[in-house]
């Protein structure tokens, strides 16, 4: 650990992503080392920005990954690791997640939750360009992330990025190459960095619209549980439908507006179908902002009569995560549906 005056300390665990890869004949790739770039990045900062970070010390993944290649197992490891570190060291008072950027906010939203109950905030980042790359983004972020852990009045699962304090539950990637990658486009952001964090109503995070559930230990089983994301497209046949919904534990459908089905008798009977064969199937908007409201139109509501469980205004990412750690953890049928709206 390095020391700091306030003694707060923060973990960071390094998963990989773009902020730890190096440039290869074949383009970026992940690359190992990364406490000592990072600690070398963080030396370059100015005086007085690098005494007032946190201490620290780092975990680093031996086999760093492009997030394009990240599976659910991915976000169970991360959330064990997590759950291990915090319970090995209880003067721990923060966590950071570096994390690639392509997934990270898939990531997030499944460590919210899986960490539900943890005392103090996890917060993910990672860059759009590597550590060592000119104008990287990569330092400010890391010195961004450190700070926002060590704030002793945040909870829960956030993401720090481009000068953004996001709840990980909204958040969504944004944009391909800006320094500002993220948004939560159905909720405010938490906070702003200027040379430190402001944080928007004390930092608090939105109440969740589906209370966490509690156990962060339930059994896993993520190799096993299937989830598909199903997005309707003008011209969408009931075949193709059921091609997609086959043999799934559960299905993130991405309907038209505020929740809508084309009207399709073959198609709504392959959703009924799917369910009755015990496939839990959420249904979500297209649009990035707003609700579903499943009764404004018959088409929403024949689709509602379907059996299908109302997501709301989650982003693809919180419904699927979501749908797959309820699934991974053995709920299923009443007891799934019942915990997706408490
Ligand atoms: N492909 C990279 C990743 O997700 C993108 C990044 O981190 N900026 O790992």
């Amino acid at each position: 650990m390095t020391s700091d005056p306030d003694h707060r300390r923060v973990l960071i665990i390094a998963t990989g992503g773009t902020i730890g890869m190096r440039p290869g004949f074949a383009g970026l790739a992940p690359a190992g080392d990364f406490a000592a770039r990072a600690e070398h990045a963080l030396n370059q900062l100015p005086e007085a920005r690098r005494q007032v970070l946190p201490a620290r010390r780092f975990v680093e993944y031996d086999d760093p990954i492009d997030s394009s290649s990240a599976r659910p197992a991915q976000w169970y490891r991360i959330a064990g690791d997590i759950r291990h570190h915090l319970e090995q060291d209880a003067n721990l008072d923060g966590v950071v997640v570096i994390h690639g950027t392509d997934t990270l906010a898939w990531c997030g939203a499944s460590l919210a939750w899986q960490l539900s109950a943890l005392p103090c905030p996890v917060v993910m980042t990672g860059a759009q360009r590597p550590l060592e790359a000119p104008g990287s983004d990569g330092p400010d972020n890391l010195e961004q992330a450190l700070m926002a852990a060590a704030l002793p009045q945040l909870q829960g699962v956030l993401v720090a990025f481009g000068g953004e304090l996001l709840d990980a539950r909204f958040a969504r990637k944004w944009h391909t190459a800006d320094n500002l990658a993220f948004a939560t486009p159905n909720a405010e952001p938490l906070g702003v960095w200027r040379t430190q964090w402001q944080l928007k109503d004390g930092g608090r995070c939105r109440q969740p619209h589906r209370a966490p559930l509690g156990a962060a230990s339930l059994p896993c089983s993520p190799a096993g549980t299937k989830v598909v994301r199903l997005t309707l497209w003008p011209g969408i046949e009931a075949w193709q439908a059921r091609a997609l919904l086959q043999g799934a534990d559960g299905a993130v459908l991405e309907a038209w507006g505020s929740g809508n089905l084309p009207e399709d008798a073959a198609l709504a009977q392959a959703l009924r179908e799917a369910i009755e064969a015990g496939t839990a199937i959420v249904v979500i908007s297209q649009c990035p902002l707003g609700a579903t409201h499943l009764a404004n139109y018959a088409t929403g509501r024949a689709l509602a009569a379907t059996g299908v469980i109302d997501g709301s205004d989650m982003t693809p990412e919180a419904a699927f995560t979501r749908l797959h750690w309820l699934l991974a953890s053995g709920y299923h049928g009443d007891t799934l549906r019942q915990n997706f709206h408490p």
